[in-house]
């Protein structure tokens, strides 16, 4: 191995030591230093409410108490409120499902009990080997059995044979009050071999985009008018980004995977530039530097918080209900790599503690979300995946 890389290595133990070592005001001064997790074993307990599901990535909650499920080989499901799981539904577009790709989000409209609709995103297939992710809408049809009116909103421009980095968080938009501008958040892959894509404008590597529910461009997006930029893009300069969220102020808040360490939290601006590859506080799989091995430049935005080693984030959310004793705001996160929920501490906007619940799950987490009820809920990336509730101890 690489001495330089053991020397990173040491490095980067003593600093979590010190970390460590602070009190917690020190901490907030460290704005984008990682802490480390607490573990809390007995904190939360998961009830299994259905298993059976194929790689399940993402839940939504429908009315009566049922969800809706997507697994990753290309399907849809409702689980009813008593765990029974339906047939899939029918009329669901088809998928790129290899590697990473498949039915990969899926989040209902915030009119659902009046529209019946949903917004599903996925790796959509192209010509020859190529794919990119798209974002559709829906109806789910009186009956519960299929989806009517499909209607693709956005394609991700170039398509790329990779199978690898599709991003693929939807989040609703919500202004002052927590009304809905009628638009739509879509986090999108640099396809892991397009990563200097993330840099440039002309393409879709590597940003959120921000469309409307109708696929329209929002006029009101940073790069609309700019020569050379496509008018879709909000932010810029991501990896991976699998997780995303409202806080409750309406601020977007996401997440993204970095390479060997260096996995984020960003609070993605319009117009603004998250730095991937030219600064990450992660290394190349083999160990090597990336780039020039920068952290921080000018015009690029630092990370809110980080993660190293990583953890593999998947899903996000805020808990907001009053479930959970001494929880409320507190922001989880579901780690696919060390198989465990995290919940961090925000204080003044910043992380202060990580905490590690439900170590004894023993599989990789691939969503977090709040339900309308206020409980958590999350599903687990197998073959055998589960849809869990979890419950304070
Ligand atoms: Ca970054």
């Amino acid at each position: 191995m690489d001495p330089r890389h053991h020397r990173l290595q040491r490095l980067a133990t003593g600093s979590a030591l010190l970390f460590a070592c602070l009190p917690l005001t020190q901490l907030q001064a460290q704005t984008h230093a990682p802490v480390n997790p607490t573990p809390e074993p007995g904190a939360a307990v998961a009830e299994t409410i259905a298993k059976g599901l194929e790689h399940p990535w993402a839940v939504a909650f429908l009315p009566e108490g049922r969800f809706l499920v997507t697994e990753r080989p290309g399907r849809m499901r409702i689980v009813q409120a008593n765990g029974s799981v339906n047939p899939p539904l029918q009329g669901v577009p088809e998928v790129a499902a290899s590697g990473q790709g498949g039915m990969l989000d899926v989040i209902t409209d915030s009119d659902y009990a009046r529209n019946r609709t949903l917004y599903f995103c996925y790796a959509e297939p192209g010509p020859g080997r190529t794919n990119s992710t798209a974002l559709a809408r829906a109806r789910l049809s009186a009956d519960g059995r299929s989806l009517e009116q499909v209607r693709v909103l956005f394609s991700q421009k170039p398509k790329f044979a990779s199978s690898a980095h599709f991003g693929c968080r939807i989040v609703e938009r919500k202004v002052a009050a927590g009304k809905p501008d009628g638009t739509l958040f879509l986090t999108l892959g640099d396809r892991y071999s397009r990563r200097d894509d993330a840099q440039t404008l002309d393409n879709h590597h590597g940003k959120i985009v921000r469309i409307g529910k109708d696929g329209s461009v929002p006029r009101d997006n940073p790069f609309v008018g700019k020569a050379g930029a496509l008018p879709e893009i909000w932010s810029y300069g991501h990896r991976n980004v699998q997780g995303a969220t409202l806080a409750p102020d309406g601020t977007l808040w996401a997440h993204e995977h970095g390479p060997q360490g260096g996995d984020e939290i960003n609070l993605p601006q319009p117009g603004r530039n998250y730095g991937w590859p030219v600064i990450t506080y992660g290394k190349e799989y083999s160990g090597a530097t990336i780039g020039r091995g920068l952290r921080k430049q000018d015009g690029m935005e630092q990370p809110l918080y980080y993660w190293n080693p990583s953890i593999a984030p998947s899903g996000m959310a805020f808990v907001t209900s009053e479930r959970y004793p001494g929880w409320k705001g507190d922001l989880m996160v579901a780690a696919l790599k060390f198989q465990y929920l995290a919940r961090l501490q925000i204080r003044d906007g910043k992380v202060v503690a990580e905490h590690k619940l439900l170590p004894d799950v023993g599989e990789r987490l691939r969503d977090v979300r709040q339900g309308p009820d206020g409980w958590l809920y999350l599903v687990t990336d197998n073959s055998d995946g589960k849809l869990l509730r979890v419950k304070p101890r």
